[in-house]
Order: C-alpha cells, then sequence, then structure tokens
C-alpha cells in the first residue's frame, strides 16, 4: 500500500477491503436530557483589529481546541475554547482564503494563505513555525487571484496536495483554468500543473470539495463558481487515477450562478449524496438520480430575497432526530452594518420541502453571516455552531446540554463516505474538511439517530483506501475512529 504504485480501489461492485484500524471512544452519557437550545456566546469570540473594516471573507476554522475567524484586516482572531485565551495573528500578505492539512507529515497541522500569493506557515502556532513562500506575495491582484485551496493527496503518494482554485476576474474561461501544487515528500512544487479539459468548462472559482464523483476510487473535486453566467458553469474534475485532472460533463451538476458555497448532502435520504448550493440571489439543489444530477431547488426549498445571498453552509443534524437541516450564513453582498438576513436553517417536512426554522429555535436574525462550522465544541454531543459575519466578530452558538434523540460521530479521511444503518433506517453522509465556504475542520460526520441506542453497521467507502465495515452493535453517544493503514 506504501509505495504508491501497488494498490487495489474499490470499484460499484465490490472490491477492496481497506486496511486500518477502529477505534471506538466511551458512550457520553446524558443524564437530564433536554429539547435543543443555544446560548449566544458570540461575545466570547476576539474583537476584530479594526472594527471599521469590513470582513468580506468570513472565514472560520477549528483546529485542535482552537476556533480561527478571519478578520477585515485580512488577518486571523483565535480563542483557545478550553482556556478562554485569545490572540491575533497577521501575516506577511494579503490572503483571501485559509486551508488546513498536515503537509510535511509531522503531525503538527500547518496552515495555507492564498491570495496576492501562496504562503504556507509549518507548524502553525508551535515553537517549530516557518514559512515557505511558494507564490510571492504581490504576485496577483486580489480580484486575479487564488481563491480556493483544497488540502487533498491527488495523486496517491501519502503527500497531501494544494488543489488552487483559480479565480481570474476573466471573462475566458481558459484563464480560470484551476491548478494543483505537488507536494512530494513534504517538498512543493512552485510551478502549479493546469487542470485539462475543455476549457469552456472553466469559471470563477469560489468554493470546492473533494470527493470520490465516480465511484472508483480517486478523489475527485467539484468546483462552484462564482459568476456562471458570464464565465464557465460549476464544474466536475474527474481524476485519472494519478493525480491527472480534468473539466468533464456535468451531467446536471454543471448549472451557472453566483456560486459561493457547495455541501454535499443526502437531502432526500435515498442513500446517494446530493447537492447544495448557495450564491448570489438565492439557494440550490441538485439531487442525484443515477448519473445525473437534476435541479430540485423549485420543489424542494423556499426561495431567498435577491439581496439575501447565500454565502456558507453546513448540512447536518443539529436536533439528532436522524433528519438533517441545512445551516447556512446568509447576508447582503458587502457592509459592516448589520443586514436584515439572519444565520438561516432550514428542517425538512415529511413532502420533503425544507422550510425556515427549527422547534422553537432562533437564530440571530439580523447578521452579514459568512462561513458556517457545525462541530460538537462542548462536546455535549449536540453540534454548536460558528459563523463568520461581515461586520463583525462572528457568532458562536453553543448548545445548552445533550438531546433524548440519540447520535453518533464519525472521524475517517476526508472525502470519505459514510452509510450508518441503525433500526430506523440507513443515513450516508460525507466525512469531510471543508463542509460548505470558507469552513474548515478536521474530517468528521455527525448522525442523528432519534431513539436508536445503537446502531447495527458503519460502511465506509475511503478514496484511495476501499471500502471498510464495522458490523454493530455500537452503542450511539460516541467518536467511532477509523484510520487507514497507510497513514498510521
Ligand atoms: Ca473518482
Ligand atoms: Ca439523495
Ligand atoms: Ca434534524
Ligand atoms: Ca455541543
Amino acid at each position: 500500500m506504501e509505495d504508491g504504485n501497488c494498490y487495489q480501489i474499490h470499484t460499484s461492485d465490490g472490491g477492496h477491503e481497506a486496511d486500518g484500524t477502529w477505534t471506538l471512544g466511551a458512550p457520553l452519557s446524558c443524564d437530564s436530557p433536554g429539547g435543543l437550545s443555544y446560548t449566544d456566546q458570540s461575545e466570547r469570540l476576539p474583537p476584530s483589529l479594526n472594527e471599521n473594516l469590513a470582513d468580506e471573507r468570513g472565514e472560520v476554522a477549528l483546529v485542535g481546541r482552537r476556533l480561527f475567524l478571519t478578520t477585515g484586516d485580512r488577518g486571523l482572531t483565535w480563542i483557545d475554547l478550553e482556556t478562554g485565551e485569545k490572540g491575533w495573528d497577521h501575516f506577511g500578505l494579503t490572503f483571501l482564503t485559509m486551508a488546513f492539512g498536515d503537509l510535511d507529515a509531522d503531525g503538527l497541522i500547518d496552515l495555507v494563505l492564498a491570495g496576492e500569493g501562496l504562503t504556507i506557515v509549518y507548524a502553525w502556532g508551535t515553537e517549530q513555525q516557518a514559512e515557505e513562500e511558494l507564490i510571492p506575495k504581490g504576485t496577483w491582484e486580489l480580484g486575479r487571484a487564488i481563491f480556493e485551496i483544497v488540502v487533498a493527496d491527488l495523486d496517491h503518494d501519502g503527500d497531501a496536495d494544494l488543489f488552487a482554485g483559480l479565480n481570474n476576474s476573466s471573462h475566458d474561461p481558459e484563464e480560470n483554468r484551476s491548478a494543483v501544487f505537488w507536494n512530494e515528500g513534504g517538498r512543493f512544487s512552485s510551478e502549479p500543473t493546469l487542470a485539462g479539459g475543455d476549457s469552456e468548462r472553466w469559471g470563477m472559482s469560489f468554493d470546492a470539495v473533494a470527493l470520490d464523483l465516480d465511484g472508483d476510487g480517486d478523489l475527485d473535486l467539484y468546483e462552484c463558481n462564482d459568476r456562471g453566467i458570464d464565465v464557465g458553469p460549476n464544474t466536475w474534475i474527474l481524476n485519472d487515477g494519478q493525480g491527472g485532472l480534468e473539466a468533464v460533463d456535468g451531467a446536471g451538476a454543471d448549472i451557472r450562478l453566483g456560486c459561493m458555497s457547495v455541501s454535499f448532502a443526502d437531502l432526500n435520504q435515498d442513500g446517494v449524496l446530493d447537492l447544495y448550493l448557495g450564491g448570489t440571489r438565492d439557494h440550490w439543489s441538485l439531487t442525484r438520480l443515477g448519473e445525473f444530477w437534476v435541479d430540485s431547488s423549485a420543489s424542494t426549498l423556499e426561495p431567498l430575497a435577491i439581496e439575501q445571498m447565500v454565502w456558507g453552509s453546513a448540512i447536518t443534524d443539529l436536533d439528532n432526530d436522524g433528519i438533517p437541516e441545512i445551516i447556512a450564513g446568509t447576508g447582503a453582498f458587502v457592509g459592516i452594518d448589520p443586514t436584515p438576513w439572519p444565520l438561516y436553517v432550514a428542517s425538512r417536512d415529511p413532502d420533503g420541502v425544507w422550510r425556515e426554522g427549527l422547534e422553537n429555535l432562533e437564530f440571530p436574525e439580523l447578521t452579514g453571516s459568512r462561513a458556517v462550522l457545525a462541530r460538537d465544541l462542548n462536546q455535549d454531543g449536540v453540534l454548536d455552531l460558528v459563523a463568520g459575519d461581515s461586520g463583525h466578530a462572528g457568532w458562536l452558538l453553543m448548545s445548552d446540554g445533550c438531546t433524548a434523540n440519540n447520535w453518533l460521530e464519525i472521524e475517517a479521511p476526508t472525502g470519505t463516505v459514510a452509510t450508518v444503518e441503525s433500526k430506523g433506517g440507513s443515513q450516508t453522509v460525507l466525512i469531510t474538511d471543508e463542509p460548505g465556504y470558507g469552513a474548515w475542520a478536521p474530517p468528521s460526520a455527525h448522525v442523528g439517530l432519534g431513539s436508536d441506542e445503537q446502531v447495527d453497521r458503519i460502511v465506509l467507502d475511503i478514496p484511495w483506501e476501499g471500502r471498510v465495515t464495522l458490523e454493530g452493535p455500537i452503542d450511539a453517544r460516541q467518536v467511532v475512529r477509523f484510520e487507514p493503514e497507510s497513514r498510521l
């Protein structure tokens, strides 16, 4: 498995069983279950250094116990959730997006900053911190730059590569062709390889996610592109199995919009992952039917106001009832002052329509909310919410204790598709570190189980590794982790 040449890939008719190790935690107890409720703890977040600058990006990240948010002056603020310690980081370049991963495989998280240049901050926040400039600052203007970085091992040599989504502000699709910076044993190429395929398909990258589209075992990418009407549509980028990337026919997923965010989730709960897209003027749902993606927006989503932009998105089960919710950061195009758009949450009714609101929850109504991250920060088995905001430090909504409904959390390599079977049925989720625009956290997925106290089976389809099954019964209310042999 280690030499990168001798591996078998999973095929949809069975195939290779991945080698690796399962780790089960101790189930959390829930002595006094309550209804779902949140306390707004946003005042805990450190203020931006300059409150008079809008933070157009509003990105958020969770690294260890530290929560990071971008600020209007293109720096980062952070808070340690354990100790309450706060800080600010500034770097020598103006960046548009941040990404994370262990790029030199030393066990420490590295930070990637992309915008007017491309800089890696190795062992970020530790005494070994060291910067490497792959593309000098000032190479690009901010309107013509890298708008998205996906950290993923695209050629299966064990090293995490950098997929760079280019947004050249050009109406010529060829100018927006995305690229890969290759990682060979912890050393990066400074000359990227441009991806190939039909040049008319390349658009102005804004968000992207890595997953195995065609079930052949390698990591592909879906790219969400701004100004699709004028330039190029959203794009499927297929991997040839060795890291060669090619934009291909989107089979209905190549719609044209002002795309800001892409999230994959099984919206109609038929066991196949669907697509949720946020952007200028509205949001979209694309249902996967066999090889095709069908635009189901009109019949499944409530339309939003033209001025209400959907920036970030996360689709996961907040109340642990087994039906996911859509959480989206919505706001105006720009702005420092609060805009009349909420941190949006929608739940699915029995007719399959996602309607705004959830039980008696009241989320902030006046926001310029951007990236959204849903993770269990206070470890009570209920997802907490973090959102960036264009006008102030951001939002931190903490759950007020456990729910009577059960849950399970799974950690596995990014791009893994997990199927969780329990008495109430089967659920399929994407395990990813890129849940939607501008949000990052180590790859995991949270599955609500309703009244089911045990899980019968967990099946993981792991890119490059194959399929692995854990037979139950597995107790609910715990974190289950699978680590492939090749990464131990
Ligand atoms: Ca593939
Ligand atoms: Ca589906
Ligand atoms: Ca739910
Ligand atoms: Ca929580």
